[in-house]
C-alpha cells in the first residue's frame, strides 16, 4: 500500500458538488483517509478565468502510479473534463502530488508535482491535512513549504465553506 496525496480543481459549474462527487469516486482506487477544508482561490498562471475551489485528499492505495493516473483522469473526463488549452477552465483536475516518498520522471507523469510548492492553492489545503510531511526531493516539511509563500501569495487562497462538504472528525 502507498499513501498518495492529490489536488483536487475546479471553476466551472457546480464546483463544491464536483469535488464532493469527485472524493467519492476516489475511493474506488483506495481508501480516502484524510480530506482538507474546501478553499476558495485566485487562479494562478492564466488569471483571466473564473475563482477555483481547491481541496487536497490522502489516498491509500494498492495502484501503481501510473495505474492511479489511468484512474483520476478515468474520474475527469466523467465529469466532463476537457482539454482544449493548457491551464484552461475546468470543471475537474485531480493532480498526483506525492507517492509515497518516491521520484517519478515518466513522460506523462512527474512527482513530487513540480509546480506544488509555488502554489499556495496546494499548500494551504496540504498543510491543513499533512502538515509535518516531508517534500521527499527537497526535505522540506509542507509547512515550511507554505512559510517560503509570501503573504499576497497565501491571501488567494480563502477557506470556503460548503454545506454538507465532507465531515472530518
Ligand atoms: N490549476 C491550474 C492552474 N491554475 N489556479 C488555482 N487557483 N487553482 C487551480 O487548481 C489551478 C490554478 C492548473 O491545473
Ligand atoms: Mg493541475
Ligand atoms: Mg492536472
Amino acid at each position: 500500500m502507498a499513501d498518495a496525496y492529490l489536488s483536487l480543481g475546479a471553476n466551472l459549474g457546480d464546483r463544491a458538488a464536483t469535488l464532493r462527487r469527485a472524493v467519492s469516486d476516489l475511493a474506488t482506487l483506495g481508501t480516502v483517509t484524510r480530506v482538507s477544508s474546501l478553499y476558495e482561490t485566485d487562479p494562478v498562471g492564466y488569471v483571466d478565468q473564473p475563482n477555483f475551489l481547491n481541496a487536497v485528499v490522502a489516498l491509500e492505495t494498492g495502484l501503481e502510479p501510473l495505474d492511479l493516473l489511468a484512474g483520476t483522469s478515468a474520474i475527469e473526463q466523467a465529469h466532463g473534463r476537457e482539454r482544449s488549452f493548457k491551464n484552461a477552465p475546468r470543471t475537474l483536475d485531480i493532480d498526483i502530488l506525492f507517492y509515497d516518498d518516491r521520484t517519478i520522471a515518466e513522460r506523462q507523469l512527474v512527482v513530487p508535482h513540480p509546480r506544488l510548492v509555488e502554489r499556495a492553492f496546494v499548500l494551504v489545503p496540504l498543510a491543513e491535512i499533512a502538515p509535518d510531511l516531508p517534500h521527499p526531493a527537497l526535505r522540506t516539511t509542507v509547512r515550511d513549504l507554505l512559510k517560503q509563500l509570501s503573504d499576497e501569495e497565501r491571501s488567494g487562497v480563502r477557506l470556503f465553506t460548503a454545506p454538507n462538504w465532507i465531515a472530518q472528525e
